[in-house]
Protein backbone atom coordinates (compact mmCIF):
# COMPACT_ATOMS: atom_id res chain seq x y z
CA UNK A 1 0.00 0.00 0.00
CA UNK A 2 1.66 3.27 -0.96
CA UNK A 3 1.89 5.83 2.15
CA UNK A 4 0.55 9.45 2.44
CA UNK A 5 3.02 11.86 2.75
CA UNK A 6 2.77 14.45 5.71
CA UNK A 7 5.27 17.13 5.02
CA UNK A 8 5.61 19.98 7.28
CA UNK A 9 7.85 23.09 6.67
CA UNK A 10 10.06 25.81 8.21
CA UNK A 11 9.85 26.27 12.12
CA UNK A 12 7.33 23.84 13.16
CA UNK A 13 9.81 21.58 14.83
CA UNK A 14 8.59 24.04 17.44
CA UNK A 15 5.67 23.35 17.78
CA UNK A 16 3.87 23.05 20.68
CA UNK A 17 6.78 25.44 22.15
CA UNK A 18 6.18 29.25 21.03
CA UNK A 19 3.39 31.12 20.77
CA UNK A 20 0.67 28.52 21.80
CA UNK A 21 -2.51 31.30 21.55
CA UNK A 22 -2.10 30.98 18.23
CA UNK A 23 -0.89 27.09 17.44
CA UNK A 24 -1.59 25.52 20.65
CA UNK A 25 0.30 23.01 22.57
CA UNK A 26 0.66 20.15 20.87
CA UNK A 27 4.16 19.01 19.66
CA UNK A 28 5.26 18.20 16.12
CA UNK A 29 5.88 14.21 17.68
CA UNK A 30 2.21 14.21 18.90
CA UNK A 31 1.14 15.49 15.29
CA UNK A 32 3.04 12.06 14.02
CA UNK A 33 1.08 10.53 16.19
CA UNK A 34 -1.82 12.20 15.37
CA UNK A 35 -1.33 11.63 11.84
CA UNK A 36 0.08 7.96 12.05
CA UNK A 37 -3.54 6.78 14.49
CA UNK A 38 -5.87 8.95 12.15
CA UNK A 39 -4.21 6.48 9.22
CA UNK A 40 -4.98 2.95 10.54
CA UNK A 41 -3.55 0.45 8.11
CA UNK A 42 -2.43 3.11 5.48
CA UNK A 43 1.45 3.37 6.09
CA UNK A 44 2.58 7.35 6.88
CA UNK A 45 5.73 9.29 5.67
CA UNK A 46 6.19 12.23 8.08
CA UNK A 47 8.98 14.58 7.62
CA UNK A 48 9.77 18.69 8.97
CA UNK A 49 12.42 20.54 7.27
CA UNK A 50 13.37 24.39 7.85
CA UNK A 51 14.87 23.95 4.21
CA UNK A 52 13.37 24.44 0.99
CA UNK A 53 15.23 22.30 -0.79
CA UNK A 54 14.38 19.29 1.29
CA UNK A 55 11.19 19.58 1.56
CA UNK A 56 10.86 19.66 -2.63
CA UNK A 57 13.12 16.47 -2.32
CA UNK A 58 10.54 14.65 -0.37
CA UNK A 59 7.43 15.88 -3.08
CA UNK A 60 9.68 14.24 -5.52
CA UNK A 61 10.04 10.98 -3.83
CA UNK A 62 6.05 11.16 -2.78
CA UNK A 63 5.93 11.95 -6.59
CA UNK A 64 7.43 8.31 -7.40
CA UNK A 65 6.06 6.15 -3.72
CA UNK A 66 2.87 8.20 -2.43
CA UNK A 67 -0.51 7.80 -2.89
CA UNK A 68 -1.56 11.66 -1.49
CA UNK A 69 0.16 14.33 0.46
CA UNK A 70 -1.07 16.69 3.29
CA UNK A 71 1.06 19.61 3.15
CA UNK A 72 2.00 21.89 6.19
CA UNK A 73 4.55 24.25 4.06
CA UNK A 74 4.24 26.85 6.30
CA UNK A 75 6.77 30.27 5.55
CA UNK A 76 7.35 28.25 1.79
CA UNK A 77 3.18 28.65 1.34
CA UNK A 78 3.57 32.42 0.56
CA UNK A 79 7.20 31.96 -1.35
CA UNK A 80 8.00 29.01 -3.05
CA UNK A 81 7.08 28.79 -6.87
CA UNK A 82 9.64 25.82 -6.37
CA UNK A 83 7.40 24.28 -4.02
CA UNK A 84 4.53 25.04 -6.31
CA UNK A 85 6.33 23.09 -9.26
CA UNK A 86 7.59 20.24 -7.70
CA UNK A 87 3.59 19.45 -6.39
CA UNK A 88 2.19 19.84 -9.97
CA UNK A 89 4.17 17.00 -10.91
CA UNK A 90 2.48 15.05 -8.19
CA UNK A 91 -0.68 13.29 -9.24
CA UNK A 92 -2.35 12.01 -6.20
CA UNK A 93 -4.69 14.16 -4.13
CA UNK A 94 -3.27 17.26 -2.42
CA UNK A 95 -3.84 18.79 0.71
CA UNK A 96 -2.59 22.30 1.63
CA UNK A 97 -2.56 22.24 5.90
CA UNK A 98 -2.48 25.13 8.10
CA UNK A 99 -2.80 24.78 11.36
CA UNK A 100 -3.89 28.98 12.31
CA UNK A 101 -6.14 30.70 10.41
CA UNK A 102 -3.75 32.27 8.06
CA UNK A 103 -6.72 34.63 6.36
CA UNK A 104 -7.40 35.94 10.15
CA UNK A 105 -3.78 37.20 9.97
CA UNK A 106 -1.85 40.13 8.10
CA UNK A 107 -1.84 40.25 4.15
CA UNK A 108 1.21 38.51 3.63
CA UNK A 109 -0.39 35.57 5.00
CA UNK A 110 -3.39 35.44 2.64
CA UNK A 111 -1.35 34.90 -1.24
CA UNK A 112 -0.79 30.51 -0.97
CA UNK A 113 1.33 29.53 -4.00
CA UNK A 114 0.58 26.12 -2.87
CA UNK A 115 -3.24 26.75 -3.16
CA UNK A 116 -2.98 26.99 -7.27
CA UNK A 117 -2.18 23.27 -6.61
CA UNK A 118 -3.96 21.99 -3.70
CA UNK A 119 -6.84 19.77 -4.17
CA UNK A 120 -8.54 21.20 -0.52
CA UNK A 121 -7.14 24.13 1.95
CA UNK A 122 -7.91 23.77 5.67
CA UNK A 123 -6.93 25.88 8.16
CA UNK A 124 -7.76 27.58 11.62
CA UNK A 125 -8.40 23.69 12.99
CA UNK A 126 -5.12 23.62 15.38
CA UNK A 127 -3.28 20.14 15.23
CA UNK A 128 -6.02 17.84 15.96
CA UNK A 129 -7.00 18.98 12.86
CA UNK A 130 -4.23 16.81 11.05
CA UNK A 131 -6.82 14.32 11.51
CA UNK A 132 -9.22 15.81 9.85
CA UNK A 133 -6.61 15.74 6.87
CA UNK A 134 -5.35 12.09 7.34
CA UNK A 135 -9.22 11.14 6.35
CA UNK A 136 -10.14 13.38 3.90
CA UNK A 137 -7.12 12.22 1.80
CA UNK A 138 -7.81 8.76 2.45
CA UNK A 139 -11.25 9.72 0.85
CA UNK A 140 -9.63 11.06 -2.08
CA UNK A 141 -7.30 8.22 -2.40
CA UNK A 142 -10.30 6.05 -2.18
CA UNK A 143 -11.99 7.32 -5.11
CA UNK A 144 -9.31 7.04 -6.96
CA UNK A 145 -8.48 3.46 -9.27
CA UNK A 146 -4.66 3.40 -8.75
CA UNK A 147 -4.67 4.42 -4.74
O1 LIG B 1 -0.76 27.76 10.83
C1 LIG B 1 0.12 27.12 10.26
O2 LIG B 1 0.19 25.90 10.29
C2 LIG B 1 1.22 27.87 9.49
O3 LIG B 1 1.49 27.16 8.27
C3 LIG B 1 2.44 27.88 10.38
C4 LIG B 1 3.61 28.67 9.78
C5 LIG B 1 3.17 30.08 9.36
O4 LIG B 1 4.22 30.71 8.65
C6 LIG B 1 1.94 30.03 8.47
O5 LIG B 1 1.54 31.32 8.18
C7 LIG B 1 0.80 29.27 9.13
C8 LIG B 1 4.83 28.63 10.71
C9 LIG B 1 4.67 29.48 11.93
C10 LIG B 1 5.92 29.68 12.70
O6 LIG B 1 6.33 28.49 13.34
C11 LIG B 1 6.01 28.24 14.64
C12 LIG B 1 5.90 26.95 15.00
C13 LIG B 1 5.62 26.62 16.29
C14 LIG B 1 5.43 27.60 17.23
C15 LIG B 1 5.55 28.91 16.87
C16 LIG B 1 5.87 29.25 15.57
Amino acid sequence: MKPIYVLNGPNLNRLGKREPDIYGTTTLAEVEQICRNAAGERPIVFHQTNSEEALINWVHEAIDEGAGIVINPAAFTFTSLALLDALKMFEGPVIEFHISNIHKREPIYHRSYVSMRADAVMAGLGAAGYATAIRAVLDMIGLRADG
